[in-house]
């Protein structure tokens, strides 16, 4: 609990100290109270209270001036998925706040903690079309986990803390707090930031069924074929450790999603992959062969199933999953494991046999083999003189020895990156995975930095992504901040036309881009 609370020398009772301050400062104190550091923001009519109070905040409160909005709100991305706090975004009302848009959208997909501020005209306003006034609660409700226009400084503090109370708990996601001028500007008796932890009708974990945990064991127990996919939910859980215990004791093979990558090791002597559309052959082949599948943390998006009516029909699904919601939602689960898969891997743990499956592993190794032969040599060491994406992500691991930050934009360097990048360590593959958000990279490779100022942080990029938010180039100027930008430049929008290739008879409609002397813009 933070409070400015005092004790009364004579009574010896806690008192509240009252102190008469303004919403901007309130909103500051909050932000203090939850222990940020850094903001990302961009200043306007609207917010100018706040981007005043500030200037006493600082150095507690550090502010990043970005170039744009939406870079704005990727740094805040590539800050919370890097160091696991919340990020923190100010914006002005208007174009400011409607920036925001496609951020809050990617964050709300891949489960990104955030609270956003924008700045509101004055409430008399609100409604008249005024200057600059949009109504970004409305435009913002499907993309935000929880958002309030505060229109009252006295609400502040309660509904900071529960922004922060919403953002972080449960399954993550962004979270928007539209405050009009009048309360930035206007005082009030401040009584102290309680920090939020319960809110009614608010269940960020659902309660674990202890039958349903026995259940999956028995199911696992009895499996042949048990096969283990996990997603982003481990590393948003801090599961790591509990999910390497649990596929070392079963002897399961474990493949990751897109966004599950880097929470093991990628040379796990158990790991088998990536699933999906361009994830690797033997994961999604034994997808439907095991007799069992384990899904944790993960959402059955369709980059992963393909087609439901042939995803895993033979298996028996054990679905274990913070989110209710998920379960049941595009796979039928024969099992539910509802609960935070940090509490509830290690109660399936402690249920299940030991046991090495590994006939059942080499034929994934098997399947390995083949794709090795037939797609991943060629990728990696092509016989042209053309520098090819697959030889740019090896020489980078042979650089970094699989211990940096890679921040990837969208597109098939995104898909190389993330099929042949090494990962020793967690929260280390940074990417837009369910939005698949263009323009994402160079920001949140901003914000991964400033979240992780001990690591490397690279970003690797196609020629169309970069140009999309090159304009963050300046805040890396401005802030002297140590980021590595790989572009592979194939002069096209890569993806887009390899599509055109496979199911467009090679009609090559408005791929080719041409780009500037990418060198000469970052001098
Ligand atoms: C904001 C946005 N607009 C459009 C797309 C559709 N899209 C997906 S990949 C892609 C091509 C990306 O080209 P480039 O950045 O050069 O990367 P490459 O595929 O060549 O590696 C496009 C246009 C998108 N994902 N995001």
């Amino acid at each position: 609990m933070i409070t400015t609370q005092a004790i009364d020398i004579k009574t010896s009772e806690a008192v509240i100290e009252t102190i008469n301050i303004s919403g901007s400062q309130a909103i500051l104190k909050a932000m203090v109270a939850e222990g940020v550091e850094t903001i990302f923001g961009y200043p306007g009519g609207a917010i100018m209270p706040i981007y005043d109070a500030l200037y006493d905040f600082l150095p507690t409160l550090k502010h990043i001036l970005v170039r744009h909005e939406q870079g704005a709100i990727h740094a805040a991305q590539g800050y919370a998925r890097s160091s696991g706090r919340t990020g923190i975004v100010f914006a002005t009302s208007g174009p400011g706040a409607t920036n925001l848009v496609t951020g809050l959208a990617d964050a709300m997909i891949d489960s990104t903690p955030l609270v956003c501020i924008t700045g509101q005209v004055f409430a008399h306003l609100l409604g008249s079309d005024a200057f600059q006034e949009t109504d970004i609660i409305n435009i913002t409700t499907p993309v935000t986990k929880w958002n309030y226009q505060i229109t009252d400084p006295t609400e502040i503090p309660s509904v900071l803390a529960k922004a922060f109370y919403i953002a972080k708990t449960g399954r993550p996601g962004p979270v928007l707090i539209d405050i009009t001028k009048n309360a930035q500007l206007q005082k009030f008796d401040f009584e102290g930031y309680i920090a939020c932890n319960h809110i009614r009708s608010y269940r960020p974990k659902p309660i674990i069924r202890k039958e349903y945990i026995e259940q999956a064991a028995a199911l696992i127990n009895s499996a042949k074929k048990p096969f283990v996919i996990f997603g982003q939910g481990i590393i948003l859980g801090s599961a790591e450790q509990e999910l390497k215990t649990f596929i070392e004791k079963g002897g399961f093979p474990a493949a990751w999603t897109i966004l599950g990558m880097s929470a093991i090791p990628t040379n796990h002597p158990q790991a088998v992959g990536m699933l999906g559309m361009h994830g690797n052959y033997a994961p999604n082949v034994m997808t439907n062969d095991c007799d069992v599948l384990i899904a944790i943390g993960m959402r059955f998006d369709d980059r992963v199933t393909g087609r439901l009516d042939k995803y895993a029909r033979q298996a028996k699904i054990i679905h274990l999953d913070i989110d209710p919601s998920e379960i049941d939602k595009n796979v039928k689960v024969e099992i539910p494991v509802w609960g935070d898969c940090k509490e509830t891997i290690p109660l399936l743990t402690k249920l299940i046999e030991e046991k090495q499956h590994t006939e059942w592993l080499n034929e994934f190794r098997k399947l390995e083999a083949k794709e090795v032969e037939i797609v991943i040599n060629d990728e990696l060491n092509p016989t042209s003189d053309i520098l090819s994406m697959g030889e740019v992500i090896k020489t980078i691991n042979n650089i970094t020895n699989g211990n940096a930050i890679i921040v990837t934009d969208v597109g098939q360097h995104q898909m190389i990156a993330c099929r042949y990048a090494h990962f020793n360590q967690s929260r280390s593959n940074i990417t837009s995975g369910g939005l698949g958000t263009m323009g994402f990279a160079l920001p949140a490779a901003i914000g991964a930095k400033f979240g992780s100022p001990d690591r490397t942080v690279i970003a690797i990029i196609g020629d169309g992504g970069i140009q999309m938010t090159i304009q963050e180039l300046g805040t890396i100027m401005q802030s002297k901040i140590d980021v590595k930008i790989v572009i592979l430049n194939n002069q096209f929008l890569g993806m887009v036309r390899q599509w055109q290739e496979l199911f467009h008879e090679k009609r090559y409609s408005f791929v080719d881009i041409t780009s500037p002397d990418y060198v000469q813009v970052a001098k």
